[in-house]
């Protein structure tokens, strides 16, 4: 494919936030945000928004784009041009987005879907693992929410259609017995109930969903007075690997995401040690090359969640979907906070063979990529 035309512009995520989309030869991809970021994430741009979209539209591509490897011809020339030493120094939000939508443009004009082009051979589908009921900085604005950030439904179907249909239901009855109003920024219902209440409730869905809870306990532990800050309870270190060592033992959930805050390699390893669930790092790892490598060795998690544009490149992306395999870390590729209606997350999940796809069940941001991973399996 000779890349003819590369276009970015400003396009507002579903919080109503500016972000990018890139146009390569007519076919667009956008980069979402999170609000609940780790420290080690990838600057989301280089100087600006407006200083990417003018980089992005002035750079200059001497070379044709036929393969997923053909990556490396881009951020190669990204680092001469602006003289950088690591490429994500272009941003992680510009470079995931230029490099989508040039891997989007490379799939038409061979004819090919997305995900063949990451990988012809995927065969097997990621279990989808959505939001239903949500808290934490997710909540914010509202006076009273759980202090973890969300509680998923893992269902036990066993087809990609009849997983979606699972979690449509249960998430419509949650709604009902909750009597919630609203819901937050990923379109999982608000409440005012607190953490164990709301998996006593889910508990009642054991037949038909697992569970699912990212503690996000980053964003409410205070590293001054080295305690998890509830809003009934303060808890020391060793106080909260007993809570959520005893959420464990009672709600049988099979993945808990950052149960401690994003430094605790070592407390991590200690909740992760006699597991049968999946101990994940989201925070902990950042999508970082050093970060995956760091959690493998200290054996802090079996399983990590990949969110593309907390790295930027898609090759480094790859890379980390390797190590994980290497080491045996289970993989969830996921959304964010703030999504676009881009699709492309369904088919890096199928592509790169991840265990799980976290991307919501509820709203148009949500539900685009739900539908695109239905459309795959139904192709095969
Ligand atoms: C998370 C994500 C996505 P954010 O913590 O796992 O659910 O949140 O995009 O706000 O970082
Ligand atoms: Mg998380």
């Amino acid at each position: 494919m000779l890349i003819k035309e590369v276009r970015a512009r400003q396009i507002n995520d579903s919080r109503g936030k500016p972000t990018i989309e890139v146009r390569v030869n007519g076919l667009s991809a956008s980069s979402p945000s999170g609000k609940s970021t780790g420290s080690y994430e990838t600057p989301c741009w280089h100087e600006s928004l407006a200083w990417n979209i003018h980089a992005i539209n002035s750079l200059f591509f001497p070379f044709s784009f036929n393969a997923f490897s053909d990556l490396e011809k881009v951020e190669a020339q990204i680092k001469k041009t602006f003289k950088f030493k690591d490429v994500k120094s272009f941003g992680a939000n510009a470079l995931f987005a230029l490099e989508s939508a040039l891997l989007k443009a490379c799939a038409a004009s061979q004819k090919k879907q997305l995900w063949q082009v990451i990988n012809p051979k995927a065969k097997v589908f990621p279990v989808p693992a959505g939001n239903a009921i949500g808290g934490g900085l997710h909540s914010e604005g509202f006076s009273q929410h759980p202090m973890f950030q969300e509680f998923l439904l893992i269902p036990k179907g066993k087809s990609v259609n009849e997983n979606i249909k699972i979690m449509n239901s249960v998430y419509a009855e949650l709604g009902k017995k909750l009597r919630a109003r609203s819901t937050n920024d990923e379109g999982a219902w608000q409440t005012t109930w607190k953490e164990q209440e709301v998996l006593d409730l889910l508990s009642g869905f054991s037949k038909k969903v697992s569970i699912g809870m990212d503690v996000a306990s980053s964003s409410f532990y205070d590293a001054k007075k080295k305690e998890y800050r509830y809003t009934d309870k303060h808890l020391s270190r060793e106080q909260q690997i007993a809570y959520v060592n005893h959420l464990i033992n009672k709600y049988k959930p099979v993945y808990v995401e950052d149960p401690l805050f994003e430094e605790d390699f070592k407390g991590f390893a200690q909740i992760a040690r006699d597991s049968f669930h999946f101990i994940v790092g989201d925070d902990l790892t950042a999508t970082h090359m050093e970060r995956v490598k760091k959690a493998a060795k200290t054996k802090a998690i079996n399983a990590m969640i990949i969110k593309p544009n907390q790295n930027g490149s898609l090759l480094e992306v790859q890379k980390i979907f390797s190590l994980c395999k290497k080491n045996n870390l289970r993989t969830i590729l996921s959304h964010r906070s703030g999504e676009t209606l881009d699709d492309a997350l369904a088919d890096y999940a199928f592509g790169f063979q991840a265990d799980f796809i976290k991307c919501g069940i509820a709203t148009p941001w949500r539900a685009v990529k739900l539908k695109r991973l239905r459309a795959i399996e139904l192709s095969l």
